[in-house]
Formats: structure tokens, C-alpha cells, sequence
């Protein structure tokens, strides 16, 4: 296995990394560009995976082992150029070399655009499993969709959202590899033909579905996986006869046509859009993957009996769901296995995990959309749903109110179905899938996220990995646990102090950076205080931005008082249609201006929200925070990943009991957790009661002047009625208890004041925060994935060292 490394030094890999700019680029050093450089190295980078990556699939083989097949429409992998040399643990190597040949390492890193093929917490978490499978050494592929247009860029203009399109793919992606011959048919549309017992699906037009890989190395470079990435290409690229009869736009129709279905990631992760071309994206890499899987299958000399034993197939979410009606299809028609074996057959390869109760994000796809665009899967449906109903004499339908309920349609289809978090998963036994989870009481099971510490700490925490290294060693990174060794150095000062003076220097770059880049100062020794996620009303930003305006209204009033100083930051995206969500962004904005420009509350307060929050912001943000914003309605976050990477960069979290905090606080300890708000059971209590929110709103003095301000225009001087309608909401519906949780949070926030003001005891609770979350790697999750769901095996022993 060590073998596999190919451990270069210094000056060898500054020899491959000139080669490449030569031969991959075509520039000599003199004319070469930060673009050009990055290409090169990347591409140096790359060609260390190889070998690792073919010994991988080449155990596998011999094997024979079982592989796990990771379905996502998302992928948010963001930079790869760190994450791949600290897995091959070339980091100093690489920036040797590049120093070596008169280049900035960490600017050509930074050159990097994401990979921005994700919305938000879903779409990160199949990229840190990515990370965990090729660690923990499990032969694994993921699926998803080559977006040529990865999540929309955010601008604000005048404090308003604008989008523009991402365009990740106009530089060549250095990582990935064509493969021109991995290609299938995707059919869409047409009929079924019936002859006697067996049916055919025929197509009314056909797209081509196109293979690129990005091979996913794991740590110490033990082990790669494939990411498997599908473009969609038209069959025929170009309509020559058009052409000749001077028709040059109608030549070139077909291929737009056909590329618009892997043209742009949809960016709602919570109005279900209903969309007829989400719906085609859905089964264009679905389908395009469970092919691969057979064909893969059948060049092993497997039969199809077999799939169980040798195939395990996870549903990220519904978005992949039509994976049990096309598997039995192929099992069916092609394949001329009987219905009811076909169905068992696919169900003992397939597992869901559901990430959201939102109602509205809840897949459901009309039938006469569905039965357009795929008439013979609506016919499975059909038959999935009388199977089910015939086994377990439940009531539960498929085919309800004339939609396909995608959910459902996973349950039934899932052998296992998993929620994540421990609240989550019980909610999920009790509300959406209450009756399934009586029909199959064993079906349902938690798998609590979690998230790779190389991305989250390692690489994006150099100076408190030292440290960590410095005091525990080094295992720590492939055994996150480890970290519990640092439990006895929160009460040695020297290690406090130590400590302390990283998260010291990680604010100072987040204050140059805000300096250089938004034009912002901020004072790197205040509070560092942030909230960033999708903005939502269930994320609760906007209770938040009360606290804050409420904090600057008591600050006024006792200026002399002894204020701990604070930056509020905020990042974050809305999607593009979603009103509300844009309003809150505005209002921020908005409230930031009036309070920035306030010297009364100068060096005490401020906001900062900074535009175009992604993955490389949160790897700048997080390491830089004291206080993790954690403050969801309880009962409505499945788990959160967010919150995990603010403990492990020791910050405290103040938070509602909702989703893994629940767990986070059990493992830090209740007394290094910031807790308030109501319970999820409260929570549902609560929305029973008339008039909540007036009432709430009656009996808190702070919040009704904050609420009066905003209405009043306090905030927006030149467009007084803006937020009139915001407000409004909040005083007569308020669905998700801003008003009922704020008096309980501004409280928690003076908690938070008072313990931060004896900066020992802070730290102590930082280094606790660190020290306990080593549970929540995304490498114990995958490992209990492989035990509870997939029965599938490590192939390496030494994953660990
Ligand atoms: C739904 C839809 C609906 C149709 C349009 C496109 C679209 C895209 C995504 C989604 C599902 C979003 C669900 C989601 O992201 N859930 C988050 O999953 C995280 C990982 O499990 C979890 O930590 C978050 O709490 C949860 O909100």
C-alpha cells in the first residue's frame, strides 16, 4: 500500500510542475500567467493521484468487493488544490517547488475558482463523503451532474440581492478527465408499446449522457474514488443539411437544446420548482448512472441477482428517487425479470436519506409532467405502489392528489432510510413517515452528518493544526476522537494562551481581507460573531438582525455601560425567488449602513456581510469566529454541518435545540453551549396557540421598538413603507417564532457578553468546543453508512496512521 505515494521531493516536483507548463499550457515561465501556473500545478498534482487511483480500482477488483454508488444532484466541492496535496501530504513539497520556480503558493491556490455544484448543506456533505469514502478506503463512486453553470454569483446592489451566472467551466477544470467514451443513450418522452406480457419504452427524442471523472483521493494517499460527473450532449451535434440551406441557428438547435439539460444547477433548495427540466435533470444522471452500474455489473460477469451483494446505491435526498422505478425497468424489460423480484431486487440495493421536513421542499412532480417525460416509470410507479400495498396492507400511496410523492416513492424503494440527526431521524419515524414507519418498523435509521476535519480544520486552520500537532500529535486528522486528548491542556495557560493567539491571527486575515477586499474595517479584537448559511426564514437571520438592532438601541441608552464589542457577521445566498428571503438580505444590509455610520456605537458594534458567500469564504470565516450562530426554529434544521466546523474551530455555539446542536451540546457539554428558544414539541404547542406573536411581541419592550424602527423606516429613511410588509408578518402570522424565541436569545446573547468578557474562561470553553466535537467527522458517519446501510468494506488497513 505505501507504494502507492509517489513521494517526490522539492525539486522533482517543481521539474513536473515546468513540464506541464510547458507541454499542458504551452507557455514558458517568462509569459506564463497565475492561471497558467495553477494549471500546472494542479495538473502535477493530478498525475500524483494516478497511481493510487488505479492500484484502488485494482483492489477492488480482486476483491471483488462491494461498491457503494453515492447518487447526488449536488456536489459542493469547492478549491481542490490544497485538499488534494494535504491528502497526498505534498503540501510542503508542492510549495516548495513552487516557490522554487519564484511563484506565491498561496495565491496560485487561492486562484482557484469553487466548484460551486451545490446549493448549500446537501450538496457539501456528498463532498466531505467523497473525502471520507476514499479515506476510510471503500470502493465508492459518486454521481451527480457536470453543471456548466455551478450556484449564481450574489452582488448586492444598493444592499439588494442581483445574481449573475457562475461560469466555473470557461478555464479548463484541471481535475477532471473526458471520457469520450462513456457514453449513453437518455431517452425522454414518447410511449410504451405493449406485446402480450412485456413493454417496451419508446422514446420520443434521445440525449447523450457524457462521463467526466474526478478521481477523489483520500488521506496519506492511500486510496482515490471516482466522482463521476454526466454532460448532457446532443446525439447529433450539428445539422449540416440546416446549415447548407443557410439555416444557421436552426443547425446548431439540437445541441442547445440537449446541453440545456446540464446547463445550470437549480439554486431553490426549498420551493419545490416542479419544473419540467428539473425533473429531465433528475433522470438524465440517474439514469445515466444506474447504466454505468450495470455495465460495470455485466463486465464483472455478474448477473443481475447478484446486484444486492455486489451494488449499494444511496439516494442523496428524493432528487435521485427515479433510480427504483429505472433500475426496475431495466430489470424488467430488458432484463425479463419478473416485476415483484425486480422490485425486491432494487430495493435491496437501495438507501435514502432524507434531509428535510419543510413541506414545500418535499418532491412531489404532477402526473401529467411526470407521464410526459417518463410514461413507462409513471406505469412502475404504479406497480411499486400496488406491490407495497399488497405486502404491507398500508394505506400509504405513491400516486396521491394527482402528484408522484418522490418521498414516498424513496421510502418504499429503500431498503434503509435514514434521517440525520438524531432529532431529525425521530421526526422524521414521527411526522412524515409516521404510517410508512409503522408499515416498516426497521426501516427507518439515524446516520448523523458530519464533516471532513482535513478541509474543515487541517487545511483550513494552519495555525491551530500546529498547535493541535504540537500537543497531541498527529493521528488526529484520520481519527478525529483523538482530539480528546486536548481535554486536560484547557486548564494549562500556556496552551490557552496559545490558543487563544491562533484565533487571534485568524481574525486579523479575516480583517485584512475585509479591508482588501470589501472595503470594510473591523477591529480583529472584538467578538467575531457569524451566521452564515442560506438565508431562510426557518435559519432565523432575521431574528438575529432583531437582536442586533435591539443590542444598538441599548447601547444608545447606556453608552456608558460596559459593551463588550461585537461584529456581526453575515453571509449567505437567497434563492432567486424567494421574496422574503431577498427582503431580509436587504433589511440587513440597510440596517448595517444606519448602525456602521452610527459613532455613537463606533468600535462597539457593527455589521459586516460580506457578498458571494461560498465554501472558500466559510474556510476564511470559520477559523476566524468566536461565536457560531446556531439559531434555527427548533424542529426545522435536519442536522446543520455549519455548526459542526464552528466547534471544531473552537467556537461556542448559540443555539436552539434543533437538529445536531442537540448532539453537539450533549458532547461539549451543556456548559459551553449557549442555549435558548423553545423545543420542537414546544415549538408545535405554540403554533396552536391564537395570536402567539402579538402576544409575544405585547410583552417585550426591546422588540417592539426594534419592530417599530424597521416599520417605521428608521433603517431605509428614503423608502419608509419597505419593510412594512416584512414586519406585518411577523406581528400577524410569524410561522416560524421569531417573536416568541427573541426575548429568550437577546438574553442568551448577554450569557454570551458576560462570558466572553473573562477571556480564560472563553477559551476554555473554545478548547472544549475542539476538544469534544472529534465525534462529528464525516468519517465516523461514512463508517457507520458502511455498517448500518451498505455493508460494504474498508480495503485498506492503515487508514489510521
Ligand atoms: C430541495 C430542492 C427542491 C427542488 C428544487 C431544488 C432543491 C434542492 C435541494 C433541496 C433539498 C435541500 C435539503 C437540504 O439541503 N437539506 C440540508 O441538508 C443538510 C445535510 O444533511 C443538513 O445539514 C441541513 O440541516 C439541511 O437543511
Amino acid at each position: 500500500l505505501n507504494e502507492r505515494r509517489n513521494l517526490l521531493t522539492a525539486e522533482q516536483f517543481a521539474e513536473v510542475i515546468l513540464n506541464h507548463l510547458t507541454s499542458s499550457q504551452g507557455k514558458d515561465p517568462e509569459h506564463a500567467s497565475i492561471y497558467d501556473w495553477r494549471m500546472a500545478l494542479s495538473l502535477a498534482l493530478r498525475d500524483q493521484v494516478i497511481r493510487p487511483w488505479f492500484a484502488s480500482t485494482r483492489t477492488t477488483y480482486e476483491a471483488e468487493a462491494k461498491r457503494v454508488y453515492y447518487l447526488s444532484m449536488e456536489f459542493l466541492v469547492g478549491r481542490l488544490i490544497e485538499d488534494v496535496a494535504t491528502n497526498l501530504r505534498a503540501e510542503d513539497v508542492a510549495a516548495a517547488a513552487m516557490r522554487s520556480l519564484g511563484q506565491d503558493y498561496g495565491q496560485v491556490v487561492r486562484d482557484e475558482p469553487d466548484a460551486a455544484l451545490g446549493n448549500g448543506g446537501l450538496g457539501r456533505l456528498a463532498a466531505c463523503f467523497m473525502d471520507s469514502l476514499a479515506t476510510l478506503g471503500i470502493p465508492a463512486y459518486g454521481y451527480g451532474i457536470r453543471y456548466e453553470h455551478g450556484l449564481f454569483e450574489q452582488h448586492f446592489k444598493d444592499g439588494q440581492q442581483i445574481e449573475t451566472a457562475e461560469n466555473w467551466l470557461t478555464q479548463r477544470y484541471a481535475w477532471e478527465f473526458e471520457r469520450p467514451e462513456v457514453r449513453y443513450e437518455i431517452g425522454f418522452g414518447g410511449t410504451v408499446e405493449k406485446s402480450g406480457q412485456t413493454s417496451k419504452w419508446i422514446p420520443a427524442e434521445t440525449i447523450i449522457a457524457s462521463a467526466y471523472d474526478t478521481p477523489v483521493v483520500g488521506w496519506n494517499g492511500l486510496w482515490a474514488n471516482t466522482l463521476r460527473l454526466w454532460a448532457a450532449k446532443p446525439v447529433k451535434v450539428f445539422d449540416l443539411d440546416s446549415f447548407n440551406r443557410g439555416e444557421y441557428l436552426a443547425a446548431s438547435e439540437l445541441e442547445a437544446l440537449a446541453r440545456t439539460i446540464s446547463r445550470v444547477l437549480y439554486p431553490d433548495d426549498t420551493s419545490e420548482a416542479g419544473k419540467e427540466l428539473r425533473l429531465k435533470q433528475e433522470y438524465f444522471f440517474t439514469a445515466a448512472s444506474i447504466k454505468d452500474i450495470l455495465r460495470r455489473l455485466d463486465s464483472e460477469g455478474r448477473v443481475v441477482r447478484d446486484l444486492p451483494q455486489r451494488v449499494a446505491i444511496q439516494l442523496n435526498d428524493t432528487h435521485p428517487a427515479i433510480a427504483g422505478p429505472e433500475l426496475v425497468r431495466l430489470l424488467v424489460d430488458e432484463r425479463k425479470l419478473e416485476m415483484e423480484n425486480a422490485i425486491d431486487i432494487a430495493r435491496g440495493c437501495l438507501g435514502y436519506t432524507n434531509h428535510t421536513l419543510l413541506p414545500e421542499a418535499l418532491e412531489r412532480w404532477p402526473e401529467p409532467i411526470f407521464k410526459r417525460v417518463l410514461p413507462r416509470h409513471l406505469e412502475i410507479v404504479r406497480e411499486i405502489e400496488s406491490a407495497h400495498l399488497k405486502a404491507s396492507g398500508s394505506p400509504v400511496r405513491i400516486l396521491e392528489d394527482g402528484d408522484v410523492k418522490m418521498g414516498e416513492l424513496s421510502f418504499i424503494m429503500a431498503h434503509k432510510v435514514n434521517g440525520v440527526s438524531a432529532l431529525h431521524s425521530d421526526l422524521v419515524r414521527e411526522t412524515v413517515f409516521e404510517q410508512l414507519n409503522r408499515d416498516y418498523p426497521d426501516r427507518i435509521l439515524n446516520q448523523t452528518n458530519g464533516i471532513t476535519p482535513r478541509r474543515w480544520l487541517h487545511n483550513c486552520n494552519p495555525d491551530l493544526r500546529i498547535l493541535i500537532n504540537d500537543t497531541i500529535g498527529t493521528g488526529w486528522p484520520a481519527d478525529l476522537e483523538q482530539l480528546e486528548k486536548l481535554v486536560p491542556h484547557a486548564q494549562d495557560a500556556g496552551f490557552l494562551e496559545a490558543f487563544k493567539a491562533v484565533k487571534a491571527k485568524n481574525k486579523v486575515r479575516v480583517a485584512n481581507w475585509l479591508k482588501s477586499h470589501h472595503y470594510i474595517a473591523v477591529d480583529p479584537d472584538a467578538m467575531f460573531d457569524a451566521q452564515i448559511k442560506r438565508i431562510h426564514e426557518y435559519k432565523r437571520q432575521l431574528m438575529n438582525l432583531l437582536e442586533t438592532v435591539a443590542l444598538w438601541n441599548e447601547i444608545r441608552d447606556n453608552p456608558n455601560a460596559d459593551w463588550v464589542p461585537r461584529v456581526k457577521i453575515f453571509g449567505g445566498k437567497a434563492a432567486p425567488g424567494y421574496v422574503v428571503a431577498k427582503q431580509i438580505i436587504h433589511l440587513i444590509n440597510d440596517v448595517a449602513a444606519v448602525i456602521n455610520a452610527d459613532p455613537q456605537v463606533k468600535g462597539l458594534l457593527k455589521i459586516v456581510y460580506p457578498e458571494n458567500y461560498n465554501v472558500s469564504m466559510a474556510e476564511l470565516l470559520i477559523p476566524a469566529t468566536n461565536l457560531s450562530e446556531q439559531i434555527s426554529t427548533a424542529g426545522n434544521e435536519a442536522s446543520g454541518t455549519g455548526n459542526m466546523k464552528f466547534a471544531l474551530n473552537g467556537a461556542p455555539t448559540i443555539g436552539t435545540l434543533d437538529g445536531a446542536n442537540v448532539e453537539i451540546r450533549e458532547r461539549v457539554g451543556a456548559e459551553n453551549f449557549f442555549l435558548f428558544g423553545l423545543t420542537a414539541a414546544e415549538v408545535v404547542e405554540r403554533r396552536k396557540q391564537q395570536n402567539y406573536s402579538a402576544a409575544a411581541i405585547a410583552v417585550s419592550q426591546r422588540l417592539s421598538r426594534a419592530l417599530e424602527q424597521i416599520e417605521n423606516g428608521v433603517f431605509s429613511p428614503g423608502d419608509p413603507d419597505r419593510y412594512q410588509g416584512l414586519v406585518q408578518d411577523l406581528r400577524q402570522k410569524d410561522y416560524f417564532l421569531v417573536t416568541c424565541d427573541f426575548d429568550d436569545y437577546f438574553a442568551a446573547q448577554r450569557r454570551v457578553d458576560s462570558a466572553y468578557a473573562d477571556q480564560d474562561s472563553w477559551t476554555r470553553m473554545a478548547v472544549l468546543n475542539t476538544a469534544r466535537v472529534g465525534w462529528f467527522s464525516s468519517d465516523r458517519t461514512i463508517a457507520d453508512y458502511a455498517k448500518d446501510i451498505w455493508n460494504a468494506h474498508s480495503l485498506i488497513g492503515g487508514a489510521r496512521q
